[in-house]
C-alpha cells in the first residue's frame, strides 16, 4: 500500500532507517489469502516492503489476485487503525512491489516494481527483452518503475538457471564492484545482490562489502539462503540496507507463528 509520508516509492525506500527487511512473496507457492496473512503477519512483526514474484510459475493470473488480496488486507489494517487512537495507521503503508521474472508477470495493482537489468545474464532476453515487452504496460498502469541491477551470486539455485547467469564467485569482490559501478552509471536506484532462493549459502559477506564500497548512491539488497537474523546481520553489517526472505516466511502455517519468528528476526538483524 503506497506510503503517503513519501512522494513515491523509491524515496520511501531510500528513507528506511537501515537494516530493513522484505518479505518475498511467490504466488506459485500460496494462494492469494494465505500470501494476505502472511503479510499482515510480516507486518506487524516489522517488515517495510513487500515483493511479489518468483523466477518461474507466475504470470498475471496469480501475481494479480495476490497484489490485490495483499492490499486489500493492509487496507483493512489500516482502517481498523483508524479505530484505535493508539494505533498508527502508517504503520500499514507498506508497499507491495512487482519483483517479476518477466514481461507476463504484472499487476497494475501494484505500488512499484523493481524493474530490473539481470546484469550478469547471459541471455539478452534478461537484460533488455523482457524489459521492452514489459514497459508499455507499466506506463499505462501507472505503476512506478524503480531501476534495479540485479545481480547473481554463487550458488544462484534456481534464479541462475532460469535467468541463465554467469554466477559471480565469493572472490570475485572486484567483479562485484564494477558491477555496482556500472549499476550506478546506468543511473539505477537499487542493486540486488541474490543468492538463489533456498540457496545453502547466502551472498559472501565479502561481496557486500565490495558492492557496498564501491558505491554509496545505491540502495543494495542482499537474498538468498538467509533464514536467520544472525545471517540477516552479517549481511546489514557487511553493507546491505535490506535483506529480503521468501522461504523463511512459507515454512509456517499459522500467521502467529511467523510473526513472533519474524520479530526476533528483526530485532537481531538490527541490533
Ligand atoms: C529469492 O532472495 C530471495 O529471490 C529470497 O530467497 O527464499 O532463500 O529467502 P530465500
Amino acid at each position: 500500500m503506497r506510503p503517503t509520508s513519501t512522494p513515491d516509492i523509491i524515496s520511501y525506500v531510500r528513507a528506511q532507517p537501515g537494516a530493513s527487511h522484505i518479505i518475498l512473496i511467490d504466488p506459485d507457492d500460496a494462494d492469494p489469502d494465505i500470501a494476505a496473512q502472511r503479510c499482515v503477519a510480516a507486518v506487524s512483526a516489522g517488515t517495510r516492503m513487500i515483493f511479489v514474484g518468483g523466477s518461474s510459475g507466475t504470470d498475471e493470473d496469480n501475481v494479480h489476485p495476490t497484489v490485490v488480496a495483499i492490499q486489500e488486507a493492509l487496507e483493512l489494517c489500516k482502517w481498523n487503525s483508524t479505530q484505535d487512537s493508539n494505533l498508527n495507521e502508517s504503520f500499514w503503508e507498506v508497499p507491495v512491489v512487482l519483483f517479476p521474472q518477466g514481461a507476463s508477470a504484472l499487476s497494475p495493482s501494484a505500488d512499484a516494481i523493481t524493474f530490473m537489468m539481470l546484469m550478469n545474464s547471459t541471455n539478452p532476453e534478461f537484460l533488455v527483452g523482457e524489459q521492452v515487452r514489459g514497459a508499455p504496460y507499466i506506463r499505462k498502469a501507472g505503476v512506478e518503475p524503480m531501476g534495479m541491477g540485479y545481480v547473481i551470486c554463487a550458488p544462484g539455485g534456481k534464479a541462475g538457471e532460469v535467468g541463465q547467469a554467469k554466477l559471480i564467485e565469493p572472490n570475485q569482490t572486484e567483479l562485484i564492484a564494477a558491477y555496482a559501478m556500472c549499476a550506478e552509471s546506468y543511473g539505477f536506484s537499487i542493486l540486488y545482490l541474490e543468492a538463489g532462493s533456498g540457496a545453502h549459502t547466502p551472498v559472501h559477506p565479502d561481496l557486500i562489502r565490495a558492492a557496498r564500497a564501491a558505491s554509496d548512491k545505491l540502495v543494495l539488497l542482499v537474498g538468498g539462503g538467509i533464514r536467520d537474523g544472525a545471517t540477516a546481520k552479517i549481511a546489514i553489517d557487511a553493507g546491505a540496507d535490506w535483506v529480503v526472505t521468501g522461504n523463511l516466511c512459507e515454512e509456517f502455517a499459522d500467521a502467529h507463528e511467523l510473526q513472533t519468528t519474524l520479530e526476533s528476526f528483526i530485532s537481531q538483524m538490527k541490533s
